[in-house]
Protein backbone atom coordinates (compact mmCIF):
# COMPACT_ATOMS: atom_id res chain seq x y z
CA UNK A 1 0.00 0.00 0.00
CA UNK A 2 0.83 3.12 -0.83
CA UNK A 3 2.11 5.31 2.53
CA UNK A 4 0.17 8.64 1.75
CA UNK A 5 -2.88 6.75 1.02
CA UNK A 6 -5.55 7.95 3.35
CA UNK A 7 -7.07 4.64 5.38
CA UNK A 8 -11.02 4.37 5.08
CA UNK A 9 -12.30 4.36 8.59
CA UNK A 10 -12.98 0.77 8.97
CA UNK A 11 -9.16 0.04 8.38
CA UNK A 12 -7.85 2.92 10.77
CA UNK A 13 -10.37 1.34 13.59
CA UNK A 14 -9.58 -1.83 12.81
CA UNK A 15 -6.02 -0.80 13.30
CA UNK A 16 -6.17 1.05 16.33
CA UNK A 17 -8.25 -1.60 17.84
CA UNK A 18 -5.42 -4.29 17.03
CA UNK A 19 -2.71 -2.70 18.06
CA UNK A 20 -4.42 -2.26 21.36
CA UNK A 21 -3.97 -4.30 24.81
CA UNK A 22 -6.43 -6.38 25.16
CA UNK A 23 -7.21 -5.94 21.66
CA UNK A 24 -10.25 -5.19 20.38
CA UNK A 25 -12.77 -4.39 17.32
CA UNK A 26 -15.81 -2.21 17.06
CA UNK A 27 -19.14 -3.92 16.81
CA UNK A 28 -20.79 -1.15 14.82
CA UNK A 29 -18.77 -3.54 11.95
CA UNK A 30 -20.78 -6.68 12.16
CA UNK A 31 -23.47 -5.14 9.87
CA UNK A 32 -22.34 -5.71 6.54
CA UNK A 33 -25.25 -7.46 4.32
CA UNK A 34 -24.27 -10.70 5.92
CA UNK A 35 -24.21 -9.25 9.49
CA UNK A 36 -27.67 -7.57 8.59
CA UNK A 37 -29.32 -11.00 7.59
CA UNK A 38 -27.28 -13.06 10.76
CA UNK A 39 -28.57 -10.26 13.29
CA UNK A 40 -31.97 -10.83 11.79
CA UNK A 41 -31.76 -14.57 12.84
CA UNK A 42 -30.56 -13.83 16.10
CA UNK A 43 -33.76 -11.77 16.50
CA UNK A 44 -35.69 -15.26 15.83
CA UNK A 45 -33.53 -17.54 18.09
CA UNK A 46 -35.42 -19.21 21.06
CA UNK A 47 -32.82 -17.58 23.53
CA UNK A 48 -32.38 -13.99 22.06
CA UNK A 49 -35.22 -13.38 24.59
CA UNK A 50 -35.03 -8.97 23.98
CA UNK A 51 -37.26 -9.54 20.76
CA UNK A 52 -40.43 -11.12 22.37
CA UNK A 53 -39.62 -8.94 25.48
CA UNK A 54 -39.68 -5.61 23.90
CA UNK A 55 -42.36 -6.81 21.34
CA UNK A 56 -45.15 -7.39 24.69
CA UNK A 57 -43.74 -4.22 26.06
CA UNK A 58 -45.12 -2.71 23.07
CA UNK A 59 -48.34 -4.91 22.22
CA UNK A 60 -49.34 -4.15 25.92
CA UNK A 61 -48.94 -0.87 26.86
CA UNK A 62 -49.67 0.59 22.99
CA UNK A 63 -52.48 2.60 24.22
CA UNK A 64 -50.89 4.27 27.34
CA UNK A 65 -47.60 4.92 25.26
CA UNK A 66 -50.34 6.54 22.44
CA UNK A 67 -51.66 8.91 25.25
CA UNK A 68 -47.83 9.92 26.68
CA UNK A 69 -47.08 10.75 23.09
CA UNK A 70 -50.13 13.02 22.47
CA UNK A 71 -49.59 15.33 25.77
CA UNK A 72 -50.65 18.42 25.18
CA UNK A 73 -50.18 18.92 21.61
CA UNK A 74 -52.02 16.49 20.05
CA UNK A 75 -49.39 16.57 17.10
CA UNK A 76 -46.13 15.17 16.79
CA UNK A 77 -43.18 13.90 14.52
CA UNK A 78 -42.28 10.19 15.02
CA UNK A 79 -38.63 9.73 14.68
CA UNK A 80 -36.95 6.27 14.85
CA UNK A 81 -33.39 5.84 15.03
CA UNK A 82 -31.51 2.26 13.43
CA UNK A 83 -35.43 1.44 12.17
CA UNK A 84 -33.94 -2.03 10.44
CA UNK A 85 -37.32 -3.40 9.36
CA UNK A 86 -39.51 -2.17 12.18
CA UNK A 87 -41.25 -5.23 13.58
CA UNK A 88 -41.86 -4.10 16.97
CA UNK A 89 -42.11 -0.36 15.54
CA UNK A 90 -45.26 -1.00 13.68
CA UNK A 91 -47.05 -2.51 16.43
CA UNK A 92 -47.24 0.80 17.59
CA UNK A 93 -47.46 2.12 14.43
CA UNK A 94 -50.57 0.32 13.57
CA UNK A 95 -52.47 1.16 17.12
CA UNK A 96 -51.52 5.10 16.00
CA UNK A 97 -53.08 4.76 12.67
CA UNK A 98 -56.01 3.22 14.12
CA UNK A 99 -57.03 5.68 16.75
CA UNK A 100 -56.80 8.23 13.42
CA UNK A 101 -53.37 10.14 15.08
CA UNK A 102 -52.03 13.11 13.06
CA UNK A 103 -48.32 12.36 12.73
CA UNK A 104 -45.15 11.86 10.61
CA UNK A 105 -42.98 9.08 10.89
CA UNK A 106 -39.59 9.72 9.99
CA UNK A 107 -37.34 6.25 10.22
CA UNK A 108 -33.14 7.38 10.45
CA UNK A 109 -31.18 4.78 8.92
CA UNK A 110 -27.44 5.27 7.49
CA UNK A 111 -28.45 1.92 4.90
CA UNK A 112 -30.36 3.20 1.99
CA UNK A 113 -31.45 -0.25 0.99
CA UNK A 114 -32.54 -1.02 4.99
CA UNK A 115 -34.58 2.36 4.69
CA UNK A 116 -36.29 1.50 1.41
CA UNK A 117 -37.03 -2.03 2.17
CA UNK A 118 -39.09 -0.57 5.40
CA UNK A 119 -40.88 2.64 3.33
CA UNK A 120 -42.22 0.09 0.84
CA UNK A 121 -43.22 -2.54 3.07
CA UNK A 122 -44.66 0.13 5.56
CA UNK A 123 -46.84 1.40 1.91
CA UNK A 124 -48.30 -1.58 1.66
CA UNK A 125 -48.93 -2.72 5.32
CA UNK A 126 -50.02 0.72 6.79
CA UNK A 127 -51.35 2.69 3.49
CA UNK A 128 -52.87 5.22 6.09
CA UNK A 129 -49.29 6.33 7.12
CA UNK A 130 -47.29 9.25 6.24
CA UNK A 131 -43.57 8.28 6.08
CA UNK A 132 -40.30 10.61 5.65
CA UNK A 133 -37.29 8.48 5.56
CA UNK A 134 -34.17 10.11 6.00
CA UNK A 135 -30.86 8.43 5.36
CA UNK A 136 -27.94 9.60 6.94
CA UNK A 137 -26.14 9.71 10.41
CA UNK A 138 -28.40 10.29 13.32
CA UNK A 139 -27.43 13.34 14.58
CA UNK A 140 -27.10 15.21 10.91
CA UNK A 141 -30.89 14.02 10.32
CA UNK A 142 -32.35 14.99 13.47
CA UNK A 143 -30.30 18.91 13.03
CA UNK A 144 -32.22 19.06 9.95
CA UNK A 145 -35.65 18.20 10.62
CA UNK A 146 -35.34 21.06 14.10
CA UNK A 147 -34.34 23.26 10.79
CA UNK A 148 -37.20 22.59 8.84
CA UNK A 149 -39.83 22.32 11.93
CA UNK A 150 -41.15 23.55 14.87
CA UNK A 151 -43.30 20.11 15.93
CA UNK A 152 -42.60 18.13 18.56
CA UNK A 153 -40.87 15.23 18.25
CA UNK A 154 -40.78 11.86 19.93
CA UNK A 155 -37.52 9.78 19.23
CA UNK A 156 -37.37 6.24 19.37
CA UNK A 157 -34.04 4.89 20.09
CA UNK A 158 -35.02 0.77 20.77
CA UNK A 159 -33.85 -2.90 20.86
CA UNK A 160 -31.15 -1.41 23.65
CA UNK A 161 -29.09 -0.37 21.32
CA UNK A 162 -27.79 1.87 23.59
CA UNK A 163 -26.56 -0.96 25.36
CA UNK A 164 -23.36 -1.12 22.77
CA UNK A 165 -21.74 1.94 23.97
CA UNK A 166 -19.01 1.01 25.78
CA UNK A 167 -18.91 2.87 29.04
CA UNK A 168 -19.34 7.26 29.40
CA UNK A 169 -19.60 6.96 25.54
CA UNK A 170 -23.64 6.07 26.13
CA UNK A 171 -24.18 9.06 28.19
CA UNK A 172 -21.79 11.38 25.53
CA UNK A 173 -24.47 9.98 22.88
CA UNK A 174 -27.60 10.59 24.65
CA UNK A 175 -26.40 14.05 25.86
CA UNK A 176 -25.57 15.03 21.84
CA UNK A 177 -29.13 13.44 21.05
CA UNK A 178 -30.88 15.81 23.85
CA UNK A 179 -28.51 19.33 22.39
CA UNK A 180 -30.79 17.98 19.09
CA UNK A 181 -33.98 18.36 20.44
CA UNK A 182 -35.84 20.48 22.40
CA UNK A 183 -37.44 21.50 25.88
CA UNK A 184 -40.47 19.09 25.82
CA UNK A 185 -39.70 16.69 23.15
CA UNK A 186 -39.82 13.08 24.11
CA UNK A 187 -37.42 10.04 23.29
CA UNK A 188 -38.55 6.39 23.83
CA UNK A 189 -35.41 4.11 24.63
CA UNK A 190 -35.38 0.68 25.18
CA UNK A 191 -32.54 -1.35 27.64
CA UNK A 192 -32.54 -5.11 28.22
CA UNK A 193 -32.76 -5.36 32.35
CA UNK A 194 -30.24 -7.29 34.61
CA UNK A 195 -31.63 -10.81 35.47
CA UNK A 196 -30.85 -14.67 35.40
CA UNK A 197 -27.16 -14.56 34.35
CA UNK A 198 -27.83 -17.87 32.56
CA UNK A 199 -30.88 -16.26 30.50
CA UNK A 200 -28.58 -13.64 29.65
CA UNK A 201 -25.36 -15.65 28.48
CA UNK A 202 -27.74 -18.08 26.63
CA UNK A 203 -28.94 -14.49 24.54
CA UNK A 204 -25.73 -14.50 23.26
CA UNK A 205 -24.13 -17.92 22.51
CA UNK A 206 -27.25 -19.43 20.97
CA UNK A 207 -27.46 -23.60 20.83
CA UNK A 208 -27.71 -22.95 16.73
CA UNK A 209 -24.52 -21.00 16.79
CA UNK A 210 -25.82 -17.97 14.93
CA UNK A 211 -24.06 -15.43 17.35
CA UNK A 212 -20.71 -17.53 17.14
CA UNK A 213 -21.67 -16.56 13.36
CA UNK A 214 -22.24 -13.47 13.70
CA UNK A 215 -19.10 -12.56 15.93
CA UNK A 216 -17.15 -14.51 13.40
CA UNK A 217 -18.13 -12.69 10.59
CA UNK A 218 -16.62 -9.61 11.37
CA UNK A 219 -13.42 -11.75 10.30
CA UNK A 220 -14.40 -12.70 7.24
CA UNK A 221 -15.44 -9.01 6.91
CA UNK A 222 -11.84 -7.69 7.61
CA UNK A 223 -10.55 -10.35 5.30
CA UNK A 224 -13.01 -9.52 2.28
CA UNK A 225 -12.52 -5.36 2.48
CA UNK A 226 -8.81 -5.38 3.97
CA UNK A 227 -7.23 -7.91 2.35
CA UNK A 228 -6.44 -9.86 5.63
CA UNK A 229 -5.97 -14.00 6.03
CA UNK A 230 -8.11 -14.35 8.98
CA UNK A 231 -8.50 -18.61 9.22
CA UNK A 232 -12.07 -18.11 11.27
CA UNK A 233 -11.30 -21.83 12.34
CA UNK A 234 -8.27 -20.62 14.96
CA UNK A 235 -10.59 -18.25 16.73
CA UNK A 236 -13.33 -19.18 19.11
CA UNK A 237 -16.54 -17.19 20.31
CA UNK A 238 -16.96 -16.47 23.98
CA UNK A 239 -19.57 -14.32 25.39
CA UNK A 240 -19.36 -13.57 29.23
CA UNK A 241 -21.47 -11.83 31.44
CA UNK A 242 -20.73 -9.85 34.55
CA UNK A 243 -23.73 -9.89 37.30
CA UNK A 244 -21.91 -7.07 39.59
CA UNK A 245 -21.71 -4.43 36.40
CA UNK A 246 -23.85 -6.21 34.01
CA UNK A 247 -21.63 -5.73 31.31
CA UNK A 248 -21.91 -8.48 28.68
CA UNK A 249 -19.48 -9.37 26.11
CA UNK A 250 -18.84 -11.15 23.25
CA UNK A 251 -14.62 -12.01 22.56
CA UNK A 252 -13.21 -13.95 20.15
CA UNK A 253 -10.53 -16.19 21.60
CA UNK A 254 -7.41 -17.00 19.03
CA UNK A 255 -7.02 -21.21 20.00
CA UNK A 256 -3.40 -20.98 19.07
CA UNK A 257 -0.43 -18.53 18.29
CA UNK A 258 -1.02 -17.17 15.13
CA UNK A 259 0.00 -13.81 12.84
CA UNK A 260 -2.13 -12.43 10.95
CA UNK A 261 -1.72 -10.26 7.52
CA UNK A 262 -3.56 -7.47 7.01
CA UNK A 263 -2.99 -5.97 3.31
CA UNK A 264 -4.46 -2.59 3.58
CA UNK A 265 -2.73 -1.96 6.47
CA UNK A 266 0.75 -3.47 5.20
CA UNK A 267 0.88 -4.78 8.79
CA UNK A 268 1.03 -8.16 10.87
CA UNK A 269 -0.47 -9.27 14.06
CA UNK A 270 0.75 -11.51 16.78
CA UNK A 271 -2.15 -13.25 18.29
CA UNK A 272 -0.76 -15.11 21.29
CA UNK A 273 -2.80 -18.56 22.06
CA UNK A 274 -5.21 -18.32 24.66
CA UNK A 275 -5.40 -14.31 23.80
CA UNK A 276 -8.92 -12.59 22.87
CA UNK A 277 -10.13 -9.72 21.25
CA UNK A 278 -13.21 -8.19 22.56
CA UNK A 279 -15.45 -7.50 20.23
CA UNK A 280 -19.12 -6.42 21.18
CA UNK A 281 -20.34 -4.63 24.49
CA UNK A 282 -24.17 -5.87 25.60
CA UNK A 283 -25.18 -3.70 28.46
CA UNK A 284 -27.80 -5.20 30.75
CA UNK A 285 -29.29 -2.56 33.33
CA UNK A 286 -30.76 -1.86 36.44
CA UNK A 287 -33.45 1.22 37.43
CA UNK A 288 -30.89 2.74 38.97
CA UNK A 289 -28.43 2.79 36.24
CA UNK A 290 -31.35 4.28 33.98
CA UNK A 291 -32.16 6.99 36.65
CA UNK A 292 -28.54 7.85 35.97
CA UNK A 293 -28.17 7.77 32.87
CA UNK A 294 -31.40 9.99 31.99
CA UNK A 295 -30.38 12.49 34.55
CA UNK A 296 -26.29 12.62 33.54
CA UNK A 297 -27.66 13.07 29.82
CA UNK A 298 -30.52 15.94 30.32
CA UNK A 299 -33.54 14.44 30.51
CA UNK A 300 -36.25 13.51 33.28
CA UNK A 301 -38.19 10.22 33.55
CA UNK A 302 -41.99 10.04 32.31
CA UNK A 303 -42.74 6.35 32.58
CA UNK A 304 -41.30 3.02 32.28
CA UNK A 305 -43.11 0.48 30.14
CA UNK A 306 -42.07 -3.09 31.22
CA UNK A 307 -43.03 -6.94 29.92
CA UNK A 308 -44.49 -9.40 32.27
CA UNK A 309 -41.38 -10.67 33.38
CA UNK A 310 -39.81 -7.67 33.50
CA UNK A 311 -36.79 -8.60 31.12
CA UNK A 312 -37.03 -5.30 29.32
CA UNK A 313 -37.92 -1.61 29.90
CA UNK A 314 -38.89 1.12 27.08
CA UNK A 315 -38.10 4.17 29.40
CA UNK A 316 -39.99 7.61 27.90
CA UNK A 317 -37.87 10.25 28.77
CA UNK A 318 -38.48 14.25 28.51
CA UNK A 319 -36.36 16.55 27.21
CA UNK A 320 -35.50 18.85 30.55
C1 LIG B 1 -28.54 -4.92 18.33
C2 LIG B 1 -27.04 -4.19 19.99
C3 LIG B 1 -29.23 -4.82 20.62
O1 LIG B 1 -26.36 -6.34 21.85
O2 LIG B 1 -28.12 -7.60 22.00
C4 LIG B 1 -27.13 -9.60 19.32
C5 LIG B 1 -26.63 -7.08 19.01
N1 LIG B 1 -25.08 -9.01 19.47
N2 LIG B 1 -26.38 -10.69 19.57
C6 LIG B 1 -27.36 -6.87 21.36
C7 LIG B 1 -26.29 -8.53 19.27
C8 LIG B 1 -25.14 -10.33 19.66
C9 LIG B 1 -27.71 -6.58 19.90
N3 LIG B 1 -28.10 -5.15 19.71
Amino acid sequence: MNTTEVLSEFASDVKEGLLQFPKRLPSKYFYNEKGDYLFQQIMHLEEYYLTNAEFEVFEENKAEILKAFLGADGEFRLVELGAGDGTKTKVLLNHFVSKGTKFTYSPIDISGSVLDGLTNALSQEIPALSVEPIKGDYFKALAGLKRNNSMKEVVLFLGSNIGNFMGKSGETFLRKLGEDMSKGDLLLIGFDMMKNPEKVLAAYNDAMGVTREFNLNLLDRINEELGANFDRNNFQHFPTYDPITGETKSHLVSKCTQNVHIAALDETFEFKAWEAIHTEVSQKFSHQMIEQLAKHAGFRIVQNFTDSNEYFVDSLWEKL
